[in-house]
């Protein structure tokens, strides 16, 4: 009883913002036309600040999904394409994370050796091992800029090491982050003394996101605005405060998560697919979204073509009756997970398949998602 009349307060207040942005659409249309174009009859030529006040759509894109989806690579992408680029300074401030990055990966591998008993191939190897067991001292160089010069080529020696390598085969256990390879096989550049991030790094690099970040962007014919929203449990109880009338919901999942559990909930051991199809069929179910199209990006490609040869789908999806490592019939069965949800709603779907770090690709998918956008933006009047 009481949850109904919450699903019809829930409509009213729909119905009700639907009427005043119908309004507000009728007004900027009779301010176009007696304001900006007092001489009535002849082609009007808006002036350049004029465009920004009146012609310009805006555009507000939430971009959502579970946690280490790659929601703030894509906005990161957005800063080196549309924004400051990072600045040596602002590069500068990421690097204590990105040593952090490097020192969580070497110590989640050798811990794993370590519990899966496996045993290095030399002294030396399990002399360095030993080094990077406790965590309190590895944290402790990220104040500390006197980092011990014997680390990054003992970090480069241990990745070699075949018990090292047999751990990162079964990283999907332990939460090892996507791009601890690369962290820890760049290690002696990253403990470097005069180390300042690359780009590369910093799209590499994994920082949980606590709290939204919202970013605008000028572009040539739209003004857009992004709400990154944090995906981990905790994060997503902010989410209703953002969820207003989106002209558009970018959904981030990641295909190569099929083999891993939730992080923050260690306990349930839930996969994260099926945590990111829950989320999803929320955000379906949420009736303001009723009509706000959204764009699901199936992210990390890269990992996944790799990961698909080597971790049988069907082990964790037994519905899954494709050839095994086969990329494509994976990619598809993962993606109609999706689609079947989307047709539950009775909603349409545009499914993009991406890798968040590569800048090309990156450029390729937003140019679909701008115009997709714009397009849909000014069919309805220019405002939304
Ligand atoms: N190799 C590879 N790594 C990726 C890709 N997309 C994201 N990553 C990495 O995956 C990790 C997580 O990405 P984030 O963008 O921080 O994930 P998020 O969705 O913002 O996560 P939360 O802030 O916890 O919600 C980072 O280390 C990224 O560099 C991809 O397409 N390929
Ligand atoms: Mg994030």
């Amino acid at each position: 009883m009481d949850e109904n009349r919450h699903e019809d307060n829930h409509q009213n207040s729909s119905c009700i913002r639907s009427v005043i942005r119908r309004i507000w659409q009728l007004v900027v249309t009779i301010l176009r036309q007696f304001v900006c174009c007092p001489n009535y009859g002849e082609e009007y030529v808006p002036r350049r600040e004029e465009h920004a006040v009146f012609a310009k759509p805006e555009a507000r894109l939430l971009v959502v999904g579970a946690s280490d989806t790659g929601k703030s690579t894509f906005m990161r992408q957005m800063r080196l394409e549309f924004g400051d680029q990072y600045p040596v300074e602002e590069r500068r401030r990421h690097q204590p994370h990105i040593r952090r990055n490097v020192m969580d990966s070497i110590h989640k591998l050798v811990t794993a050796a370590a519990r899966y008993e496996y045993a290095y191939s030399t002294a030396e190897a399990e002399n360095s091992a030993q080094k990077f067991t406790e965590w309190p001292p590895l944290v402790a160089i990220l104040e500390n800029p006197d980092i011990d010069s014997s680390w990054p080529d003992s970090i480069e020696f241990l990745w070699k090491d075949p018990a090292i390598q047999k751990a990162y085969q079964r990283r999907n256990e332990f939460h090892l982050m996507t791009n601890a390879d690369y962290f820890v096989s760049h290690a002696a550049r990253i403990l470097h003394e005069d180390y300042i991030p690359t780009i590369d790094d910093i799209l590499r690099m994994r920082i949980v996101t606590r709290d939204a970040v919202t970013k605008t962007y000028e572009l040539m014919n739209i003004r857009m605005t992004l709400h990154d929203m944090g995906g981990q449990r905790p994060e997503r109880i902010a989410w209703v405060n953002q969820l207003d009338y989106p002209s558009a919901i970018l959904f981030v999942a990641s295909l190569s998560e099929y083999d891993q559990t939730v992080e923050e909930a260690e306990e349930e051991s839930k996969n994260r697919v099926q945590e990111s199809l829950d989320i999803y069929e929320q955000l379906l179910g949420y009736s303001p979204f009723d009509t706000t199209p959204v764009i699901l990006l199936l992210n990390k490609t890269d990992v996944f073509s790799v990961k698909i040869k080597e971790q049988p789908l069907k082990k964790y999806f037994p519905k899954y009756e494709g050839p095994e490592g086969d990329e494509t019939n994976a990619r598809e069965y993962i993606t109609n997970l999706y689609v079947e949800l989307t047709k539950k709603y009775k909603k349409n779907l545009l499914v993009r398949y991406t890798e968040a770090t590569n800048r090309d690709n990156f450029r390729a998918i937003f140019a679909f998602v701008s115009n997709y956008v714009s397009r849909r933006i000014m069919s309805i009047g220019g405002m939304y």
